[in-house]
Parts: C-alpha cells; sequence; structure tokens
C-alpha cells in the first residue's frame, strides 16, 4: 500500500514554508519559489516512481542532476494558495538520464509545469552540492526590507553584509559567509541562472538587486531562516538609517561572536 502523498512531511513542509512566507508579506502574487531535493527512497513511499505523468522540457541541460528527485512550486503560482491545494500548486519530478526533462510524477495537476525561475534553482542546487553534499534545499522571495534596502544601500557585497551584520548581534553568526550580490538583471533566464551558480560556490545567498533573494541549505528551515535573518537585518536597517546612528556593533564584537560560535566567516569583510 502506497501512503498518501498529502501526508508526507516534505509536503507539508512546503505548505507551512509556503504559508508563512506569504503572511510574511515576502511573496506577493506569484513572487517567490521553492525547490526542494529529495531522496528516491522518501518518493519511493508515495508512488511508482516508474509511472511518469508527464515529461516537460528543462529548456536547458541539467545533467548533473539526472536521477535527482524535486519538489518544486509550480509558475505563476501563489504561495497563499499552496497549503489549501498543494497538488495543483506543487509538482514532483525527476530529472531524466539526459538532464534534458522534468519527469512529473505527481503535482501541476491543472498542466502546469515548474517555476519559470528553474535555472537559477537548478543551477544553484549543482553548485551548492559542490561546496556541501547535504544541500537540499533553494528558496527564492521577495523579502520587503531586504528588497527596500536594495534601494539606498549601495550594492557591494562586502558593504552590504557588514551593514547587515551590524544590525543583529547573531547576524555574523548565522551567516559568516556573508551574502552575494548580483546587479539588476533580467529574471527567468539562464543567464540569471548561471551568475546566481556562481555566487553559490560562495555564498549560501544572494541578493537579486531590486528583485528579491536566494537562499540555499540542507532544510527548508534552515533556508527559511537564513532569508529571515536577513529580512530581520534589513529591517533595522530601514528603520534606523535616516537617523544619526549613535550605538553600532564593531568589528571587534564581531570577531568576538564569531570566534565564540566557532565559525568561519569572511574576515575580508570586516574592516579591521
Ligand atoms: O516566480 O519570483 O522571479 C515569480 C518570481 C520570479
Ligand atoms: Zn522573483
Amino acid at each position: 500500500m502506497m501512503k498518501n502523498i498529502l501526508e508526507a512531511k516534505f509536503v507539508k513542509e512546503m505548505c507551512d514554508t509556503t504559508a508563512n512566507m506569504y503572511r510574511l508579506g515576502w511573496d506577493e502574487r506569484n513572487g517567490g519559489n521553492i525547490s526542494y531535493m529529495l531522496d528516491e527512497k522518501e518518493v519511493a513511499e508515495y508512488f511508482d516512481i516508474n509511472c511518469i505523468l508527464r515529461t516537460i522540457p528543462l529548456g536547458f541541460n541539467a545533467n548533473e542532476l539526472a536521477g535527482k528527485y524535486f519538489i518544486v512550486t509550480g509558475t505563476g503560482k501563489y504561495f497563499k494558495n499552496v497549503e489549501k491545494n498543494p497538488e495543483e500548486n506543487l509538482g514532483l519530478f525527476r530529472i531524466s538520464k539526459d538532464g534534458k526533462n522534468a519527469e512529473l510524477l505527481w503535482g501541476y495537476s491543472d498542466g502546469g509545469k515548474f517555476t519559470s525561475e528553474l535555472p537559477a534553482h537548478l543551477m544553484s542546487h549543482i553548485a551548492r552540492l559542490k561546496v556541501d553534499p547535504e544541500n537540499r534545499v533553494v528558496i527564492h522571495s521577495h523579502p520587503t526590507y531586504t528588497l527596500a534596502m536594495n534601494f539606498v544601500h549601495e550594492l557591494d557585497e562586502k558593504k552590504f553584509t557588514h551593514t547587515l551584520w551590524e544590525m543583529c548581534t547573531e547576524c555574523i553568526v548565522v551567516f559568516p559567509d556573508g551574502v552575494g550580490v548580483l546587479p539588476w538583471m533580467l529574471c527567468g533566464t539562464d543567464e540569471i541562472g548561471e551568475a546566481t551558480a556562481k555566487k553559490m560556490e560562495e555564498f549560501r545567498l544572494v541578493i537579486w538587486a531590486m528583485h528579491g533573494i536566494y537562499g540555499a541549505g540542507k532544510t527548508l528551515d534552515e533556508t527559511f531562516g537564513l532569508i529571515e535573518t536577513v529580512e530581520k537585518a534589513a529591517q533595522i536597517y530601514m528603520l534606523t538609517c535616516n537617523r544619526p546612528r549613535i550605538n553600532t556593533i564593531k568589528d571587534e564584537d564581531m570577531v568576538k561572536l564569531a570566534e565564540y560560535f566557532g565559525v568561519k566567516y569572511r574576515k575580508d569583510f570586516l574592516n579591521i
């Protein structure tokens, strides 16, 4: 007997994460997308993995991920609606042997397909897996204060990261590797996908200037938490940036934090 996919932990987690992000105001309309790599073993509990519902061309080559399984939000779909109707708003597929197609096993039930940002997602998975074999999740979102900060702060990786680190004591501990920044680029393209993946070799967080953010991690919680921490710091920045700054977390304080918590941080992003 196959188990009911709607009770699968990974479907519940996708529902919870999209619902949280929607309620935080980060994912208006069809904004944002999530991809989550699954093990064949966990997928096989829910359906016959030889029963392909549809073959959907990827439009680019993902042969480094051949045979891998992903659950991914659908193109044009709203985070607001995932929880109510996971089968229409999500899809679960395997990358074909030649890396050219998505073999749909469940979901996109209204004839839909994966997010238009799939190139950036899959290319980021490939890049992160080389750095961290346990990476499973890529999230793209439009968090409000992070975006606002893009309009008033220099888009320099060192300066942007440094400002975020200054805004919350825990920032340097949560994202010691800092935040990569891409200039404004056309979204949905292979080009922005390749640029994002290149940044992902170095960073788990990548800003798409005046558009949003990408995060990567081992779990949905961890990846969500990374973006949430950046967003909190950006919020504090936006609440304080037009007033004189009287107090700040100093660079030597950040060194103490990084050393106390034993994290490997971007020393070159501090001014010491
Ligand atoms: O999928 O967020 O970047 C909607 C978007 C595109
Ligand atoms: Zn977007």
